[in-house]
Formats: C-alpha cells, sequence, structure tokens
C-alpha cells in the first residue's frame, strides 16, 4: 500500500491538493476536517460537539478523531492506499494512527508537507471565508488562535516522521499546477522504491 500524510498549517492547500492527488493516484481520501464537517451538518451528537471545538479554532479531542480514522480505515479494506488530509494534528494521533496501520500489516509510505508564509495564510483562509460558509474562517482572531494550536500541537507530530526519515517539505507558495507537479514529483520518486 502507498500510504501519504499531506501535512501543514491551516489553509496551505491541503484539501486543494488533494482533490488532484486522489483522482490521479486512486487513494482512498480521508480528511478529518470533511468528516467533521459531514458529522456537523448531519447534526449528529459527535458532529455538534466537533463544532464547539471548531468554531474556536481548537482541536477536537483526539479520541473523538482517531474513532473516525478507524471506522473509515475498515470501510475501506480494498484500497490500494489512503491519503490522509488534516490527520495526524497531535502526537498521540500520529502513535494512533501507527498502531491501527500496523494492524493491518501497512504504515505510513510519506509526509509531505506543505510551506506557506503566515500572512498568505491569513489571505487565503480570509478569502475562503467570504465563500465558504465555514464560520472558523470569517474571523482573524480564530485563524490566528488556528495556526498558535497548529505550532503548539501539530508541528510535533513533523519530528514524529523526521525521526522514521519519512518527512519532505514542498514549497506550498505558487499555482495550484506549480505545487501540485513539486507534490506528484516527490511522490513519483517515492513510489519506485516501494
Ligand atoms: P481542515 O478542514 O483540515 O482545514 P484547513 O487546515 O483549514 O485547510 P487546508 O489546508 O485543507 O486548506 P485548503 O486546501 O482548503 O480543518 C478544519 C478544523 O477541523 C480544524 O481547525 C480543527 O478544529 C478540526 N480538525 C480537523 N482535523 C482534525 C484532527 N485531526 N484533530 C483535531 N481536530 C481536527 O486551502 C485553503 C484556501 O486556500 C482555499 O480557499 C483554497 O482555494 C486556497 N488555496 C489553495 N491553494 C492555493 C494556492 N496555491 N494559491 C492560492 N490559494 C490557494
Amino acid at each position: 500500500m502507498f500510504n501519504l500524510i499531506l501535512f501543514g498549517p491551516p489553509g496551505s492547500g491541503k484539501g486543494t491538493q488533494s482533490e488532484k492527488l486522489v483522482e490521479k493516484y486512486g487513494l482512498v481520501h480521508l480528511s478529518t476536517g470533511n468528516l467533521l464537517r459531514e458529522e456537523i451538518s448531519n447534526r449528529t451528537p459527535l458532529g455538534l460537539e466537533a463544532r464547539n471545538f471548531m468554531d474556536k479554532g481548537q482541536l477536537v479531542p483526539d479520541e473523538v478523531v482517531i474513532g473516525m480514522i478507524d471506522n473509515a480505515l475498515d470501510h475501506h479494506r480494498e484500497a490500494v492506499g489512503f491519503l490522509f488530509d488534516g490527520f495526524p494534528r497531535t502526537a498521540a494521533q500520529a502513535e494512533a494512527l501507527d498502531k491501527l496501520l500496523l494492524l493491518k500489516g501497512t504504515d505510513i509510505t510519506a509526509v509531505l508537507a506543505l510551506e506557506v508564509t503566515e500572512e498568505e495564510l491569513v489571505k487565503r483562509l480570509l478569502n475562503r471565508g467570504k465563500t465558504s460558509g465555514r464560520s472558523d474562517d470569517t474571523n482573524e482572531a480564530v485563524i490566528r488562535k488556528r495556526f498558535a494550536v497548529y505550532t503548539n500541537e501539530t508541528e510535533p507530530v513533523a519530528s514524529h516522521y523526521k525521526k522514521e526519515k519519512k518527512f519532505q517539505s514542498i514549497k506550498g507558495e505558487g499555482s495550484v499546477e506549480e505545487i501540485f507537479h513539486s507534490i506528484c514529483s516527490a511522490i513519483d520518486k517515492k513510489m519506485k522504491r516501494v
């Protein structure tokens, strides 16, 4: 299996690039952000709980998102590989993912991290907020809070995969096509080695 993590701060283009990558490589796209927004729009108890955290720019508790990923992995037993988008976001989530994949006899192949400056990220998210209806994108204070959470809770995930020599940075500024091309080159090199 080829299992990829697309990593990077809020607004770095993980969702944008994931859509193109799953089409090209046939991977199953698992975006915890999308899964949570689906729960919110279906007004499930999980969605109602998650919304309280997301609206404040905080992370949803680990056990909630780990449970969602566990279910999703079980639903796609025939997958050729997974693209994890927005997950793992904490060291505990990274450890849980390693264990879940080990139980399936597989592991993470590569972690590609989109690098974008904070000013560009704020611009993109406020811009998306004008049309997306996403309450976490309309308020600059909430956006800044999400960056602080990223620095404190999510950046340690990078060290986890750097230790395993699976981590690679990708320039996340430029056109969507240019960035897609850089990501594909990195994936194609890794695929030759699998
Ligand atoms: P997510 O849904 O994961 O979203 P994101 O980090 O905001 O955005 P992404 O990086 O995917 O950016 P996109 O491509 O859309 O998280 C939302 C919330 O859910 C979190 O804050 C948290 O509360 C919760 N959550 C999710 N996963 C969790 C987990 N594992 N644990 C706990 N909580 C979790 O791009 C952004 C914008 O930029 C778009 O408008 C796009 O059009 C634009 N853009 C993209 N590429 C561009 C480019 N090259 N140039 C210019 N603009 C570009």
